[in-house]
């Protein structure tokens, strides 16, 4: 049923709702179960083989869930990426600490913050979701949950990370990188064959962070945020700045009340621009997808690129930016 005809229904039958003015709502389906597009996969950055490994999935049928969460552990694993996972980046004293969420079609989500020597923690985060009465698990209780749910320990440190880290010893100077090589955060929104929307977050966070420190990506709203009636926004880059203004929420508001998800990036980002006259110092990237299968992006710095996999078909596209 349309929300439209919902509304006249509603309405005819007296039931006292305040008066809605119903254009706002035309058009929007009330619970859509299917996309004419068909399945979509879309990643932050260059990781083509997870956003490949998410979209054969949805090919075959798999949920927005099971696709996300098996495509962003593809880049946990990957020790050549100093971002995410095993091999990420530690903090200034050396410790690698982790952030994941993912957040699923029913509104549900689990995230793990500050969490150390696992290798997935996307899969942790999942399983905050599935397995506990809560949402988010930190540090220690998140290793110690993770430990009880079977996760193996390991160290998350290789000696390529540990030799950059003692270089940036030498130094100690703390400057969150612009474009690191082209691969950082992984950020991935997928839209399956039944036309329902998940999304997944998981990095290391800033290199050489302080102790503790827990940036956006797994925080719903900042990081991530999926609506499943609208469509769903990642986020990538300076995590403080993102967090400040809830950014991947607001994307996904402002897609609700019509805003492509091009027009929506590129107005959260506008926001981010307007409070902080330092913006030329730091990256902020924007994924979005909605339930017709349109994609949006936009970053601060040219060197953003993300994925699209559709039709067997797995494109790097240019962000659109705003210097
Ligand atoms: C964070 N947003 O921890 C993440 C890291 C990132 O480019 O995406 N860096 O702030």
């Amino acid at each position: 049923m349309k929300r439209r005809n919902f509304l006249t229904k509603v309405s005819a039958a007296g039931v006292g709702l305040p008066l809605i003015n119903a254009n706002v709502f035309m058009d929007l389906p009330l619970f859509e179960n299917k996309t004419a597009s068909g399945p979509i996969s879309v990643t932050t950055w260059n990781f083509a083989e997870a956003n490949r490994t998410a979209g054969e999935l949805l090919s075959k049928g798999a949920s927005a869930l099971d696709a996300v969460e098996q495509g962003v552990r593809v880049e946990e694993s990957n020790i050549k990426n100093q971002t995410v996972g095993k091999g990420g980046a530690p903090d200034r004293d050396g410790n690698v600490t982790l952030d994941a969420c993912i957040m699923a079609p029913n509104g549900n989500f689990g995230s793990v913050c500050f969490l150390e020597n696992i290798e997935h923690p996307v899969s942790v985060a999942r399983k905050v979701m599935e397995e506990t009465p809560h949402n988010m698990l930190v540090g220690e209780g998140a290793y110690q949950f993770a430990i009880k749910q079977g996760f193996e320990p390991v160290n998350l440190l290789t000696p390529e990370s540990e030799a950059n880290w003692k270089k940036w010893l030498e130094e100690k100077e703390y400057r969150p990188i612009i474009n690191i090589e082209n691969h950082d955060t992984i950020g991935m929104l997928c839209l399956d064959e039944k036309g329902d929307i998940a999304g997944a977050c998981t990095t290391s966070g800033l290199a050489y962070k302080m102790r503790g420190r827990v940036g956006d990506s797994p925080i719903i709203g900042s990081g991530l945020f999926i609506d499943n009636e609208v469509g769903g926004a990642v986020a990538t880059g300076l995590g403080e700045e993102i967090l400040k203004n809830v950014s991947t929420f607001l994307i996904v508001e402002l897609m609700r009340s019509g805003k492509s998800p091009q027009e929506a990036c590129e107005i959260a980002m506008d926001r981010i621009i307007k409070k902080n006259p330092d913006y030329k110092n730091f990256q902020v990237a924007f994924i979005a997808l909605n339930k017709k299968g349109e994609v949006g992006s936009f970053c601060i710095h040219p060197g953003f690129t993300y994925l699209k996999y559709k039709n067997s078909e797995n494109t790097e596209l240019k962000s659109k930016t705003y210097l």
